[in-house]
């Protein structure tokens, strides 16, 4: 890929609008509340924010259902307060990525109103409506990614209109021309007002199968809809369409574009990241986040054994799979996945820090865009709670109500909920140990998660020793180390943590003539690093507290240049 592009060496810093900084007391995030914390991004030192949706919204989905695309939700503020953050990022050369959710709107959308409003409805098929089964039944068997079927039987028509995410999140049909033209008008309205890019929300589900046939089936019963909708036959000409419609207006301009693409395997995301193809720059794939979850249940509480041999593994093939053509994005968090302290590292109050930076150490090691989600440049961990009136997420809310129909208790379902429920990842952004965490002046629309008192920016920014001082100059490297963005990969060493003792993990990175190797210790004990990985003469240009060579203390991760 070319390696010229402006984003090549950036960090892009992932804003949950919602929970980020709530400036007018009503406990809910907003622009302004942004606005006023720019000088944290800038500190830190990421080169673009990706902004989760700010638009119309009633919030059923927090924001990922839609109901009016050039409208910013009253909530968050206004078209003004928009402009004016658009400003205020690119003063500090930060640019802003917008989530584009066009795969479904909100029923309250007027497009689907009118759709809705009867089978001779102009926009009758700009959603997927179906006639029930003779029996009356649903279309086919397939099972919401929020529980229940994926079709909602409207009284009036008599019809059923297909949803994939909750009821009130009916898919859009991207067969249907003028759908497509009308979201890509949209997209150019956005670009227009200064925005520089999209992170594109579940995009290879736009493709169904003709005749969306039944799905294996899964725990509860019903089907998968993945094998008839991820990555479908018109996937990869839809985003070639929308790139020639929407990006080619702009000649003189270049634009970050991810996909989000649940269940997409190697070969799709090497074609959608091939800049040959004029697809997308990237993807979100989902291998490495779903090594610990159980296929069709993610808060089954049996879960596969993973560890993080599994996880260096998986990363390795995708660095290997996209090769010198694609280009990965790096992520462990996001508002949808559980904190990579606590997924992954090691939540002890005495290790919880080291393993933060480990983590970010290693991930940052490899080739392609790294994402920093809110809350990860301070080590945030998972949330402690144990009733259920204290989640607020609809994934969370109707999965234990469809195992309740089915005489489970959330008492037997609580301890998979716990693990990877994603309001881990929703509680506000801990800025000091104030009552409100520096967030709100009100009550918060979710629980602080009690760890804000020792987990906060207040206590880390200028810090040394911090995990976000440790971000900064991880950030920082990127910008000054040519290896570090265009170096090839290679896993020295996957082999993490086994029963008898643990061993050091290390890559190898090399780009004209420069080497760097990371190393890291993912355990609590000393570990030695052997002789071969570390050269004489190697430059220590990264870590995460004092180092000797040869050995490494429990979580620390050292990069050496030679
Ligand atoms: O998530 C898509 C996606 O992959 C989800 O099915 C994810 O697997 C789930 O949230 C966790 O099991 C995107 C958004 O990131 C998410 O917040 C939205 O809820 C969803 O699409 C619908 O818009
Ligand atoms: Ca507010």
């Amino acid at each position: 890929p070319q390696l010229d592009q402006w984003w090549r060496d950036r960090v892009v810093y992932q804003i949950y609008p919602r929970s980020f900084a709530d400036s007018n007391g009503d406990g809910i995030g907003d622009l302004r509340g942004i606005i006023e914390r720019v000088d944290h991004l800038a500190e830190l030192g990421v080169g673009v924010v990706w902004l989760s949706p700010i638009y119309a919204s009633p919030q059923d989905d927090n924001g990922y259902d839609i109901s009016d695309y050039q409208a910013i939700d009253p909530t968050f503020g206004t078209l003004a307060d928009f402009d004016e953050l658009v400003a205020a990022l690119h003063e500090r050369d930060i640019r802003l990525v917008m989530d584009l959710v066009v795969n479904h709107t909100s029923d309250e959308h007027p497009w689907f109103v009118e759709s809705a409003s009867g089978r001779e409805s102009a926009k009758r098929d700009w959603y997927i409506w179906r006639d029930p089964k003779p029996d009356g039944s649903e279309p086919n068997n397939w099972e919401s990614f929020f529980s229940g079927p994926t079709w909602q039987f409207d009284e009036a028509s008599g019809q059923y209109y297909l949803h994939l995410f909750s009821r009130k999140q009916p898919d859009l049909n991207w067969e249907n021309p003028q759908v497509r033209q009308a979201i890509y008008a949209m997209m150019r309205w956005w670009l227009q007002r200064g925005v520089d890019g999209f992170r594109m929300d579940v995009i290879n589900l736009i493709s169904k199968v003709k005749g969306l046939p039944d799905g294996p089936v899964g725990p509860t019963g019903r089907g998968s809809c993945f094998e008839a909708c991820a990555n479908g036959p018109r996937f990869h000409e839809f985003l070639a369409e929308m790139h020639r419609e929407v990006f080619d207006a702009y000649p003189d301009r270049t634009f970050l574009t991810v996909g989000e693409t649940p269940g997409i395997g190697l070969d799709d995301a090497l074609k959608c990241s091939d800049p040959a193809r004029r697809e997308v720059d990237m993807v979100f794939q989902f291998e490495h986040v779903g090594l610990d979850n159980n296929p069709g249940d993610k808060f089954a509480v049996e879960r596969p054994d993973m560890r993080l041999a599994d996880l260096a593994g998986n990363l390795a093939a995708w660095q290997e799979g996209m090769g010198e053509v694609g280009w990965n994005s790096l992520y462990f968090e996001n508002h949808d996945q559980p904190r990579s302290v606590s997924r992954w590292g090691d939540e002890a109050e005495e290790w919880r820090a080291k393993s933060a930076k480990a983590l970010a150490g290693m991930l940052h090691a490899h080739r392609g865009t790294p994402y920093v989600y809110q809350g990860q440049e301070l080590g945030m961990i998972n949330v402690p709670w144990t009733k259920l009136s204290e989640f607020r997420d609809l994934e969370v809310l109707n999965y234990v109500a469809a195992r309740a129909a089915e005489g489970r208790s959330f008492a037997e379902l609580l301890p998979g909920i716990a693990r990877v429920n994603r309001d881990n990842a929703r509680t506000p952004m801990q800025w000091s140990d104030e009552p409100g965490a520096g967030f709100t002046t009100g009550e918060p629309w979710l629980a602080l998660n009690p760890a804000a008192r020792e987990i906060n920016a207040a206590a880390q920014v200028g810090v040394a020793g911090s995990v976000f001082e440790f971000y900064r100059e991880l950030i920082a490297l990127r910008r000054e180390l040519p290896v570090l963005v265009a170096g090839d990969f290679e896993l020295l060493s996957p082999a993490l943590i086994d029963a008898e003792r643990p061993t050091v993990w290390a890559v190898r990175r090399t780009f004209e003539g420069e080497q760097l190797t990371a190393l890291a210790n993912f355990s609590r004990e000393d570990v030695d690093i052997p002789e071969q990985w570390w050269p004489a003469g190697a430059e220590v240009v990264l870590t995460s507290e004092d180092v000797t060579a040869g050995q490494l203390r429990g979580w620390q991760v050292v990069y050496l240049r030679h």
